[in-house]
């Protein structure tokens, strides 16, 4: 046999993890990025299995950065020739290739679009290019906080508003322009879900979707969803009292982030043009929308990344001798048997910032209730785990009158999600899917069942009418 000859019935899987990372800039990045960019994102492509986690000499964990990105135990270079991503074709030279690891790309940005992955195999495997597409969605998932958390004159910087409209509320999507100001609230059910479209080119490279934990806990929070677009509506209503269009159709880049004072004034005297002379109680309307949207929780995306990775296998069906021998050769490290790292973001940045709060503050302040100095640089509450946690109409520590809450109370976000893949996720993943088939098989006999019966009383009909 041929070293090139492919041995038939032979399936070799390789588990990966792709996708990407996002958050919201930090002030001090807002310095340095480009106008209208909002996120800091990162996209990947990398082994599955995560390397054990650092430990200091004391053998205590070391807490991972929040940029931290799961897997990467294997170095795949054994197996993957080069790795193109392709970003939106705003960004300066979009095709970014890499021919080892770590295959990604960080770069800030805003808005939606996809990023296409390509992985080209090394020659022996005589494989085609794999294609994945991820789309990258940046956006907080909640109340648009830069439009309305900010009272006015407090010297924080208001969104930059487009002269010739009061309001710009947002840019459409094929404008290709940064909005105005930051994008005004996404479903979280429509944001982030790592759809994978796989665009199969091999013959013999399948794709398979084992993993859907990611998936489920990112679709899940509805009720958010339902409550920002009524927010977005509520601001709509409000502004859409001028004579101005909402919606700038022609915007423009936004010049800078840094000059503000005069915005402030300008954007808020642009709001008190008003030819029906209701300007006093247009204005008053609005601080007090602003005041009650400042009582409304935020979505936890506000102060922690948007985690939208996934695990998924390349398969390789009927390698040839040549490849099979390289894959042999580098079996994949095996998944641990439990995630070793915090279960989630949310808990460990939880218990960081309550670590901070006791050594900066008063002793008293015990339980699950801490403070996070938001990234965008705002003092907020945060309600520890909200699933467990009631509203919290009366925080315990208040802050800062009029900041916004961080974390709606149920919030499920992917901040929640474990931070590394393990057998045993995959055990109840596998689980899961079992008693989903148990049940559908379980209805299929109860209908079958029912089929017969009805299908008896028929015939017994039918000999009725013959015998009449
Ligand atoms: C949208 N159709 O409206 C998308 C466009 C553009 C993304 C998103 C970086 C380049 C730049 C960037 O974020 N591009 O500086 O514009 O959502």
């Amino acid at each position: 046999m041929s070293a090139s000859e492919r041995i038939k019935g032979i399936q070799v899987h390789r588990p990966i993890i792709y996708g990407s990372h996002a958050r919201l800039l930090t002030e001090e990045e807002k310095l340095t990025a480009p106008a209208g960019h909002t996120h800091r994102w990162t996209v990947f492509l990398t082994s599955a299995a995560t390397p054990p986690p650092r430990r200091s000499e004391s053998g205590e964990i070391i807490k991972d950065d929040i940029d931290w990105l799961p897997g990467g135990a294997d170095d795949l270079s054994y197996l993957i020739k080069k790795v193109t991503f392709k970003l939106h074709d705003t960004y300066p030279s979009p095709n970014r290739a890499f021919d080892k690891p770590p295959f990604a790309v960080t770069e800030t940005g805003w808005g939606e679009f996809v990023v296409q992955i390509r992985i080209q195999f090394i020659p022996e495997s005589s494989e085609k290019p794999l294609t994945l597409n991820h789309p990258i969605k940046l956006h907080h998932w909640g109340a648009p906080i830069e439009n309305f958390t900010i009272p006015i004159g407090n010297g924080q910087p208001e969104p930059i508003t487009n002269t010739e409209s009061t309001t710009a509320v947002n840019t459409p999507a094929s404008t290709n322009v940064p909005p105005q100001s930051v994008a005004p609230a996404k479903t979280p059910n429509d944001d982030q879900q790592p759809v994978s479209t796989t665009e199969n080119n091999g013959n013999n490279v399948t794709q398979t979707q084992t993993q859907t934990q990611v998936k489920e806990e990112i679709s899940t929070p509805a009720v958010m969803a339902e409550d920002q677009v009524m927010t977005k509506d509520e601001i709509q209503v409000n502004n859409s009292q001028g004579d101005q269009p909402m919606v700038t159709e022609n915007a423009q880049k936004p010049e800078t982030n840094t000059n503000n004072d005069d915005q402030n004034d300008t954007s808020h005297s642009e709001i008190i043009v008003d030819t029906t002379g209701t300007a006093q109680q247009q204005i008053q309307q609005e601080e007090q929308l602003q005041h009650e949207q400042n009582l409304q929780p935020i979505s936890i995306a506000s102060i922690l990344p948007v985690h939208s990775w996934q695990y998924d296998e390349i398969i390789f069906s009927d390698p040839s001798k040549a490849f099979l021998d390289i894959l042999n050769e580098n079996p994949p490290i095996p998944l641990p048997y439990k995630n070793r790292r915090s279960n989630n973001q949310r808990e460990e940045y939880d218990s960081s910032a309550l670590n901070n709060n006791n050594n900066k503050k008063s002793k008293k302040q015990k339980g699950r209730q801490s403070t996070i100095n938001s990234r965008a640089n705002t003092s907020t509450e945060f309600s520890g785990t909200p699933s467990s946690t009631p509203a919290p109409t009366t925080p315990s520590v208040v802050v800062q009158q009029q900041q916004p809450v961080i974390g709606i109370p149920g919030e499920l976000a992917s901040a929640d999600i474990p931070l590394e893949f393990s057998l045993e996720m995959e055990k109840s993943e596998y689980n899961k899917l079992n008693e989903a088939r148990k049940k559908i098989v379980e209805q299929m006999d109860k209908w079958r069942e029912r089929l017969i019966t009805q299908e008896k009383e028929l015939n017994k009909l039918k000999e009725e009418v013959k015998s009449m």
